[in-house]
């Protein structure tokens, strides 16, 4: 679809989304359910799958999609096994966001398996958005979360291989957190994502996956966005925020993550040295997704099928 089709200008001149004019080309998404996920997670995007069939809702797709990867141990990105940062300690981050415009979020989260749930936990139970740390633990027992050793055999490894040299890491070293969008049957929107973030990072680092507006953003009346990559660059523009307002003003979800990361190529004098990756979802179930560098992996299901994407960085 072109820009110029999705506006229709009000008497104001405002411009418009045109789904949200009933007889508009783009007004329902035919396909729904519909999920994109960063990289390729086949298992979280069926569970989510099989939930949204079932007529369940966004938010509990997203949420049941990510606990998958969190509970895999041989994963070390996301949830136990997770690789520890740089004192050895897994620290974990993560947030929820509903249609409603709901969120919750954890950060600097230690020995609980499943942040994502701690995240939703925070959102439907408390008056707050986020809970750090000790504060977050604490709440997460509370709730009956279980504490657990979340750095396995494989991680410890890795992290004592790492302190021989303490060689210098990115997010792009150690990819794949997982941020998951969906839309469920009543065409209601959610996101979440989870990670383990930068592996060997400073103790106490929090990265973009817990801000809302930063790693994840939901407008159920636009469309969502979440993000991968170097967390401090994506919350320096706010980017899964402003892909929806780019949204809003009428790019595709492509043009939009395109849009987003073209300013930071801008402030980083055109070649940034780092990786951001951006999955995007529209109110009519249209997808896209953009990457800074290198490639970037995604995965799309609609129509009940589920299929894998490459997308090229933008510079190389
Ligand atoms: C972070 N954005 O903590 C995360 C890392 C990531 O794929 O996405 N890795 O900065």
């Amino acid at each position: 679809m072109k820009r110029r089709d999705f506006f229709k200008r009000s008497i104001f001149g405002l411009s418009i989304p045109s789904f949200i004019f009933g007889n508009s080309k783009v007004s329902r998404n035919k396909n729904k359910p519909v999920i994109i996920t960063t990289w390729n997670y086949p298992k979280a995007n069926e569970i989510a799958l099989g939930l949204l069939d079932n007529h369940g809702n966004a938010i509990d797709a997203v949420e049941a999609g990510c606990r998958i990867v969190e509970a895999d141990e041989e994963n070390i990105y996301v949830g136990i096994g997770s690789l520890p940062d740089e004192n050895g300690k897994v620290t974990l981050d993560s947030s929820v966001m509903d249609s409603r415009g709901n969120c919750g979020s954890v950060a600097f989260l230690q020995n609980i398996i499943h942040p994502v749930s701690v995240a939703r936990k925070v959102m439907d139970d408390t008056k707050h958005v986020m809970l750090v740390g000790d504060g977050a633990k604490k709440f997460a027992l509370s709730k009956g979360f279980k504490h657990k050793n979340l750095l396995t055999k494989k991680s410890s490894k890795a992290w004592r291989e790492w302190l021989k040299n303490k060689r210098n890491m990115s997010p792009h070293d150690t990819h794949d957190t997982i941020s998951m969008l969906a839309q469920d049957h009543n065409g209601d929107l959610a996101g979440a994502c989870t990670t383990g973030g930068w592996a060997y990072k400073m103790h106490g680092r929090v990265g973009d996956s817990p801000i809302i507006g930063a790693g994840l953003y939901v407008d159920n009346e636009i469309g969502s966005a979440a993000a991968t990559g170097l967390g401090e660059e994506v919350i320096k523009i706010s980017g899964s925020f402003l892909v929806v307002e780019l949204m809003r003003q009428g790019y595709s979800p492509t043009e939009a993550c395109e849009k987003a990361l073209s300013r930071v190529i801008k402030g980083h004098n055109g070649n940034p040295d780092f990786q951001i990756g951006f999955i995007a979802m529209r109110k009519d179930g249209e997808v896209g997704s953009a990457c800074l560098k290198w490639s970037f992996d995604y995965l799309v299901s609609k129509n009940m099928n589920t299929k894998l994407y490459k997308v090229k960085g933008l510079i190389n």
